[in-house]
């Protein structure tokens, strides 16, 4: 590389990353050929609209690189649809505002500080201030109230319903979530983005069949590169004609949304490398991938829970906790640096209902997707849950977190990154 200051910044990333403990849940490490077809040609092509009908010429091999990812997408969640334009999560989620509502009207969505993500309905993000936001919360034990979202849903008649979330340790009830959707006559949005490799290993419920629009990054469980994909039901999708909001014409207003509604010209490269990862995705080896993934996470939180950590709703059914750290006298702030210093990165997080500032919570998330993509495996989980306690126990004492470091550096060298 001729650029030797980014060089030298992607190689510490690379060392950044092998030496220590990648433990946030959204996180993942990809394939090399996923890592090829991100750095490819792709990248300089420009191809707005969809295949067969761009707005660029030259669009033949990009036409088919876009027709063979929607085709495993459908393929590997059980859709007649699929449209994988979308640059991002956030993006994708917009468009299925755009395709499906006006602005200001009534949209219910998880809060962000009981496990929400900013696109459902945060004030200050673009779905609270252009439209009528009403927020649910998990119920005091960390689980979600059904029975509160359908009474919620009564009294504030949402246009749609938004369930997904950043930081739910628990399953998602998909019919109960449809009933309450269809009670009000609302669209039914299901926002997997951190559990579509779960759903896909068999390892989580799918929402297909349930919810109206599913959406999914491809970078999180599902082990992919940056991007998302919009999965629904419906007749073939006519994206250079204006249709009616009706649930048959889900295609077509989700394709409508993405271009001309919402972005300019895909991220060949992008989608070259979210074909690769729905390849592998479909492999045998995927499946026993996902549900290692969760293994893993039920033996870390036996474990954390053994030594005396608090964890929100007293486990995990999939790749995450969320800790309560209120308990043992260490902010999430606090324990997330210490963590860092150790070679283990963590997010700190809100606990439902924590009296704390989001930027100085009680409490950290973490989970096992990467680690478990390197190889590591419930012997593993009980020593990393031991040097987590170790560090949190002393995150105060920079000699042992020191200690800790060189432990983990050493240790990680048996478990390399894919290669
Ligand atoms: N940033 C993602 C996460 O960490 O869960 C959500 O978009």
């Amino acid at each position: 590389m001729k650029d030797k200051e980014i060089e030298k910044l992607i190689k510490a990333e690379v060392v950044r990353q092998s030496e220590g403990l990648e433990m946030i849940p959204s996180e993942n490490h990809t394939s090399t050929d996923v890592l090829k077809a991100l750095g490819c040609r792709l990248t300089d092509k420009y191809s707005e609209g969809y295949p067969g009908m761009r707005y660029y010429g030259g669009c033949e091999v990009v036409d088919a690189v876009e027709n063979l990812a929607r085709d495993r997408a459908k393929k590997l969640f059980g859709t007649t649809h699929a449209n994988v334009q979308p640059y991002s999560g956030s993006p994708a989620n917009q468009a299925v505002y755009f395709a499906l509502l006006d602005p200001g009207d009534t949209v219910m969505g998880m809060d962000l500080y009981f496990g929400g993500h900013m696109t459902h309905g945060l004030k200050v993000n673009f779905s609270g201030k252009w439209f009528n936001s009403v927020l649910y919360q998990t119920g005091k034990d960390g689980y979600l109230d059904y029975e509160a979202m359908a009474k919620m849903a009564v009294k504030e008649k949402p246009k749609m319903i938004i369930a997904g979330a950043t930081v739910y340790p628990r399953i998602f009830d998909w019919e109960k979530l449809k009933a309450i959707a269809d009670s009000v006559g609302a669209w039914f949005l299901a926002d997997v983005s951190h559990i579509a490799g779960l759903i896909v290993a068999g390892e989580h419920p799918s929402p297909v069949g349930l919810a109206d629009v599913v959406m999914t990054t491809t970078h999180k469980t599902l082990r992919g590169p940056r991007g998302a994909i919009l999965l629904c039901n419906g007749k073939e999708s006519t994206p250079l004609k204006k249709v009616e909001r009706q649930r048959e014409n889900l295609p077509t207003l989700i394709d409508r949304a993405i271009i001309p509604g919402l972005q300019g010209g895909p991220h060949n490269h992008q989608t070259a490398a979210i074909a690769v990862a729905l390849n592998e995705a479909a492999q045998p080896a995927f499946k026993t991938y996902g549900q290692q993934v969760v293994k893993n996470a039920k033996t870390l939180a036996n474990e954390l829970t053994n030594r005396g950590y608090n964890l929100v709703t007293g486990g995990t059914d999939n790749h995450l906790m969320l800790i309560d750290l209120s308990s043992k006298g260490v902010l999430g702030a606090e324990a997330e640096k210490a963590l860092g210093k150790a070679g283990i990165t963590v997010n700190k997080n809100t606990v439902p209902f924590d009296p704390r500032p989001p930027f100085s919570p009680s409490g950290i998330r973490l989970g096992t997707p990467a680690l478990t993509t390197r190889g590591m495996k419930e012997a593993e989980m009980v020593q990393v849950a031991g040097w987590i306690d170790q560090a949190i126990t002393h995150s105060a004492d920079d000699k042992i977190l020191n200690k800790l470091s060189i432990e983990i550096k050493a240790f990680c060298k048996q478990y390399p990154l894919p290669a």
